[in-house]
C-alpha cells in the first residue's frame, strides 16, 4: 500500500494562544518575548504573530530591536506552561487521526507545536482521502481551541514536513508521488530537512543550489564530501526518499482503543461494559509486548461532539487488568458527576509504558 504520511504546525503558536485569549488583541502585531528578568525588554523574541512579521520582527532577535521595528507591537512574556496544556490537548485530537493497531507507532510529536500522523491505512493509501481527513483535522482543532495550524502531505515525513512550511498560516499542501519531483525540483537545498546552513554552503561551494542539482550529483562525489552516511542520505532526500519510520517519544507511547456506545447515553452500566471490553483489548496488547503501564486515560466524547479527557497516574507501573478496570471506574464516576450531556463514544488508553518485571497484584497497588 502507498505509504501517507501528514505533517501538522501549528500557526504562529504561542502568539495564537495569547491572540486567542485576549480577543482585544486581534488585528494587532504581538510580540512574545523571552525576558530576561533584568529590566523593560531585554531578552530575545520567541515568536510573533503575522502582523508582528510584516514589520519584519522574527523569531530569535532582541526584543529592544523588535520594539524599534514597530513600537505600537503588543510584547507579552512567554508562558511556556499553558502553552505546554494547549499543547497536550491539540496532540490529543491528532492522536486521534493516526492508524490503530499497526505495528510501530503512528504518531510522533516532533516539538511543542508540530506532530507526524502516520494515515496509510486509514486513507488506504489515496491521497485525496489524505486531504479530506487533513481538512477534518484543520475543523476540529479550529472548533476545540479556536487555533490554526498548516498541514503537509506526503509519501513520507520529509516530504510531509517539508509541504507543510509551503502554505502558511493556515495551509494545507499534498504532494503525492506523482507531484514528488515537480515539488522538489526547483527548491534550494537548504529547504531540505535536515539540510544545515553548514551542509548548505558546502553543497554551494561544489557548484550545487537546487534540489535537482543535487539530484543529479554523483553520488561519489557526494560520499567523498560527506562521508558515506550523510553522502547517501543527501542522495536519497534529493529525490525525495525516506524510509524512517515515525517514533514516539522514549515514555511516550500508549496503547489505546476508543469506541462508538451503542446508543447516546449517561448510563454507568452501559458505558462500563465498554470500557471493559476496550480494557481487554488493551491488556491483551501489553501482555503480548510484555509492557506494563503507569498512567490511565479515559476520554468521553459527548454527543455535541466535545471531548473531554482525565489521567490517572499510579505509583507503580503495573499491569493487571482489575487495576485498569478500578482506575477507569473511578474516573468515568467522576465524568459522569460533572456531566449532564449524554456520552457518545469513550475511550480508555495507557502511557507510561515499560517493560514488565513482574506481576504486580492489586494489593501493591
Ligand atoms: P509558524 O510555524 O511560522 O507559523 O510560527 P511559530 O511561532 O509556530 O514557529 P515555530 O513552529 O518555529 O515554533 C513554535 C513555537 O516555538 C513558537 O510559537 C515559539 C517557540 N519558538 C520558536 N522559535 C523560538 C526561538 O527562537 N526562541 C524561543 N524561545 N522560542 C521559540
Ligand atoms: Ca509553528
Ligand atoms: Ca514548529
Amino acid at each position: 500500500m502507498q505509504r501517507v504520511v501528514l505533517h501538522v504546525d501549528m500557526d504562529y503558536f504561542y502568539a495564537a494562544v495569547e491572540e486567542r485569549e485576549n480577543p482585544e488583541l486581534r488585528g494587532k502585531a504581538i510580540v512574545v518575548c523571552m525576558l530576561s528578568g533584568r529590566s523593560g525588554l531585554s531578552g530575545a523574541v520567541s515568536t510573533c504573530n503575522y502582523a508582528a512579521r510584516e514589520f519584519g520582527i522574527r523569531a530569535g532577535m532582541p526584543c529592544t530591536r523588535a520594539k524599534k521595528l514597530n513600537p505600537e507591537a503588543v510584547f507579552l512574556p512567554v508562558r511556556k506552561e499553558f502553552y505546554t496544556s494547549v499543547s497536550d490537548r491539540i496532540m490529543e485530537i491528532l492522536r486521534s487521526y493516526t492508524d490503530p493497531g499497526i505495528n510501530g507507532d503512528s504518531f510522533e510529536q516532533i516539538s511543542i507545536d508540530e506532530a507526524f500522523l502516520e494515515i496509510s491505512e486509514r486513507t488506504g493509501g489515496d491521497f485525496n482521502f489524505a486531504f479530506d481527513l487533513g481538512m477534518q483535522i484543520k475543523r476540529e482543532i479550529k472548533e476545540k481551541e479556536n487555533l490554526t495550524c498548516s498541514i503537509g502531505i506526503g509519501p513520507n515525513k520529509l516530504i510531509a514536513k517539508m509541504a507543510s512550511s509551503t502554505k502558511k498560516p493556515d495551509g494545507i499542501t499534498i504532494v503525492s508521488p506523482q507531484e514528488l519531483e515537480a515539488f522538489l525540483s526547483p527548491l534550494k537545498v537548504s529547504r531540505l530537512w535536515g539540510v544545515g546552513d553548514v551542509t548548505a554552503k558546502k553543497l554551494q561551494e561544489m557548484g550545487i543550489i537546487t534540489v535537482k542539482d543535487l539530484a543529479e550529483h554523483a553520488i561519489i562525489d557526494l560520499i567523498s564530501t560527506f562521508g558515506k552516511l550523510r553522502g547517501t542520505w543527501l542522495k536519497q532526500a534529493a529525490a525525495g526518499i525516506d524510509g524512517s519510520p515515525l517514533k514516539e517519544k522514549d515514555g511516550s507511547e500508549q496503547i489505546g482503543r476508543i469506541a462508538t456506545l451503542p446508543e447516546d447515553t449517561l448510563d454507568k452500566e452501559l458505558i462500563s461494559s465498554v470500557l471493559e471490553r476496550l480494557a481487554g483489548d488493551v491488556i491483551d496488547k501489553l501482555d503480548s509486548r510484555e509492557l506494563s503501564f503507569r498512567i490511565v486515560t479515559i476520554t468521553v466524547i459527548n454527543s455535541n461532539f466535545k471531548m473531554y479527557t482525565k489521567s490517572r497516574t499510579l505509583n507503580h507501573p503495573v499491569s493487571s487488568k482489575e487495576v485498569l478496570l478500578q482506575v477507569s471506574g473511578e474516573i468515568l464516576g467522576e465524568f459522569l458527576s460533572e456531566n449532564r450531556t449524554e456520552f457518545r463514544r469513550v475511550g480508555i488508553r495507557v502511557g507510561g509504558l515499560q517493560k514488565k518485571k513482574g506481576q504486580k497484584s492489586l494489593f501493591d497497588y
